[in-house]
């Protein structure tokens, strides 16, 4: 089934836009959540506008000592059930303008930063007896090659190797592990960035025409992590309106 009462969730990068819908979502199908954010106030306005017990909490995602209590907190002296990895910066640049430094921020907060989230969340898993699940956002973009994110589709294209990686490692302790693929979505990170004028092309590819909102990709999550996948591992699963056909 898809009830996720009893379970405890973590979902970084939670404050706004995808994030904080999956939250929202995974809470109203029973899910104790643990909203994680570097901004503490957002994820804490969040956690009050979601209601269900979500709790707000200050981590950034690319610092191990901080990731690292974020999980025991949540983890409540046992295990966390559910880990979404889907904190990142979005970045629309130029390739021209690329260089070492943005290239090492996104690597790191956008693919190193699940990494850190995950050795955490599946070791405690593992030490609880806890068959918990994994779920990584990655992007469309993967499959796209799309413009002014070069950095970003390198990163995301590594979160889907490492998604079959380490599905493939902790599948015998029944940890699933599994990613999705958002299309553009207007969440609150791309309203008013030129992603937002991206739309008419993007619409133009979609099999369906229409602006993803949030919520389209939190169904999907909500499905992925609930037992109803529990026969699912290693995958990932396209969110675009038919935008790429694999
Ligand atoms: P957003 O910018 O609206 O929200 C991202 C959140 O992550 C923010 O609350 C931000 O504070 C947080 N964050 C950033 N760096 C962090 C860090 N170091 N530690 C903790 N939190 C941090 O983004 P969004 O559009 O909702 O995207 C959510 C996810 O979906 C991302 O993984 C993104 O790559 C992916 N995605 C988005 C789109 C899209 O079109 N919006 C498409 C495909 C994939
Ligand atoms: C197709 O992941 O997948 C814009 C911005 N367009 O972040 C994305 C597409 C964006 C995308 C993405």
């Amino acid at each position: 089934s898809t009830s996720l009462e009893g379970r405890k969730a973590v979902v970084t990068g939670a404050a706004q836009g995808i994030g904080k819908a999956i939250a929202k979502a995974l809470a109203e199908a029973g899910a104790k959540v643990v909203i994680s954010d570097i901004n503490g106030e957002g994820a804490k306005a969040a956690a009050a506008d979601i209601g269900h017990g979500a709790v707000g909490v200050t981590c950034d995602s690319t610092r191990v000592d901080q990731v690292d209590k974020m999980l025991e907190d949540a983890a409540e002296n046992g295990a966390i059930d559910i880990l979404v990895n889907n904190a990142s910066i979005v970045p629309y640049i130029a390739w021209d303008d690329v260089d070492l430094a943005h290239w090492q921020k996104i690597i790191d907060t956008n693919l190193t930063s699940v990494f850190i989230a995950s050795r955490k969340a599946t070791d405690m898993m593992r030490a609880a007896g806890r068959k918990g699940t994994v779920l990584n956002i990655a992007s469309n973009a993967f499959y796209a090659g799309t413009p002014n994110m070069s950095a970003y589709v390198a990163a995301k294209g590594g979160v889907v190797g490492f998604t079959r990686s380490l599905a493939t490692e902790v599948g015998k302790y029944g940890i699933r592990v599994n990613a999705v693929t958002p299309g553009l979505i207007e969440s609150d990170g791309v309203k008013g960035t030129p992603h937002a004028e991206s739309f008419g092309f993007v619409e133009m590819l979609q099999a369906m025409p229409g602006k993803g909102q949030p919520e389209d990709i939190a169904k999907v999550v909500t499905f992925l992590v609930s037992d109803g996948a529990g026969w699912m591992t290693g995958q990932c699963v396209n969110v675009d309106a038919g935008m790429i056909r694999l």
